[in-house]
């Protein structure tokens, strides 16, 4: 095994405590990945890349960097990747899911804020990553007010620039974000010192477009009873497409979906037909946020859905490759991201519809809607996303956790009741 000490060191990481990171999270990992029966042979994929999480493509990002390309860092769905990769750079989501640096965070941002954030300001704080050390650029975004506030205290630490993201759709809206998209350019091509040109676009477009079909073939074969594949293995290959190499990526997801389709006819899943079938919807889950599906699917049920960033919402919209134009390509990005339904945007009605709709193709017996504590925007939707399933006749449980351990006794009963009664 391959020692990368030297490397984060340079990375000015806390070795001790990045050790003992790494150890809670190669069990975690075994406990919750490893245990499971029947997994596709695809998943060794998965399985390596977690082993080399910290390893192998980190290292590939301080190649990448002595080969003078840039390294961008990404907290949200909003930063158009396509731009990132046009301009040569690299762009990696900040995972955000793990407590191992709360205590640091309460110093800089109010207790009662979501984990998520909390998370990315203790890696930072604590140096336990080595992706936002190995970043040349950070981007935010104006989403929720909590990470508005928390970017202002990561300014004082790493570059960061950042995206005003609108909270209507209306047309004067879409201007703003037209605005934000070539202000993002203007800012990733200074930091690169590359052009983007309209071959360089397109060839990004195709490059992420052909990433999000790999994940909606992949949705969409999960519509077969039995379930194919566990949502946990799902997740993970959601969380994956944020930070491996896109083509890599494309590819093995493109292998795995092959396996799929022969399991399927074969009539073989990782659960005997019949088992209830669960969508999960609402706040992403970054790595490693495991706690909720491992339950879910511990307590007698599948996942074969996720509405969520770190899930369909992130894949479900391609942008349109039909215009050849810098322009057309720079308005057809705009109008791709600007169809994201986060909870943010006011009002955000075609959530709704697209949960149900998901829900009816994944064929989802129902829904947990899953919201981090003090995550105000998804507390709010939870009430009409409620209602929703409820006129389409389907059942929901909402959950509103953390990522600390201590509920798990407490999710598991309140689960497996709703499994049951399914
Ligand atoms: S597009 S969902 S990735 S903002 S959980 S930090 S909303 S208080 S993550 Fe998100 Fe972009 Fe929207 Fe998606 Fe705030 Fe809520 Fe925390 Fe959240």
């Amino acid at each position: 095994m391959t020692n990368y000490t030297d490397m984060w060191e340079k990375l000015n990481l806390d070795l001790k405590a990045h050790d003992s990171l790494m150890q809670v999270l190669g069990k975690f990992y075994g406990d919750i990945y490893l245990s499971q029966q029947g997994r596709l042979k695809g998943a060794e994929y998965l399985d390596f890349v977690l082993s080399e999480v910290h390893g192998l493509r980190v290292q590939e990002l301080q190649d990448a960097k002595a080969q003078g390309r840039k390294i961008v860092g990404t907290f949200c769905v909003f930063v158009p990747e396509e731009l990132t990769l046009a301009a040569d750079a690299v762009q990696v989501g900040l995972c955000s899911g793990a407590d191992a640096g709360t205590e640091l965070a309460e110093t800089l941002v109010p207790r009662n804020t979501c984990a998520l954030i909390k998370s990315f300001m203790g890696f930072k704080l604590a140096r336990l990553c080595p992706y936002i050390e190995s970043c040349d650029l950070l981007v935010g975004e104006t989403t929720c007010d909590g990470k508005k506030k928390a970017y202002e205290q990561l300014a004082e630490m790493a570059p960061i620039h950042i995206m005003e993201v609108p909270q209507k759709k209306d047309d004067h809206d879409r201007v703003l974000w037209k605005t934000e998209v070539l202000r993002y350019k203007q800012v990733i091509e200074k930091l690169t010192g590359k052009t983007i040109t309209a071959d360089k676009l397109k060839t990004a477009i195709k490059t992420v477009n052909a990433k999000r079909r790999a994940l909606q073939r992949l949705n969409r074969l999960r519509a077969a009873e039995p379930a194919p594949i566990s949502g946990r293995d799902v997740l993970l290959v959601n969380q994956i497409s944020f930070y491996d190499d896109p083509v890599r990526f494309t590819a093995k997801i493109n292998e795995l979906c092959d396996e799929i389709e022969a399991r399927i006819k074969q009539g073989q899943g990782v659960a005997p037909k019949g088992t209830p079938r669960l969508m999960l919807s609402g706040c992403p889950m970054a790595v490693p946020n495991w706690k909720l599906p491992y339950i879910i699917e511990s307590s007698g049920a599948v996942i074969v859905s996720e509405e969520s960033c770190i899930g369909s919402r992130n894949t479900r919209d391609l942008v349109d490759e039909s215009t050849d134009t810098l322009e057309g390509m720079l308005d057809a990005i705009a109008d791709r991201y600007l169809r994201i339904d986060c909870a943010t945007f006011t009002p955000n009605t075609e959530r709704l519809d697209n949960i149900v709709q998901l829900a009816k193709e994944s064929k989802a017996d129902g829904v947990i809607h899953y919201g981090l504590l003090f995550c105000q925007p998804y507390a709010h939707e939870f009430f009409k996303v409620d209602k929703a399933l409820k006129d389409a006749g389907i059942p929901m449980l909402s959950i509103e956790t953390d990522y600390s351990m201590e509920d798990v006794g407490q999710l598991k009963t309140r689960v497996e009741a709703f499994v049951e009664m399914l």
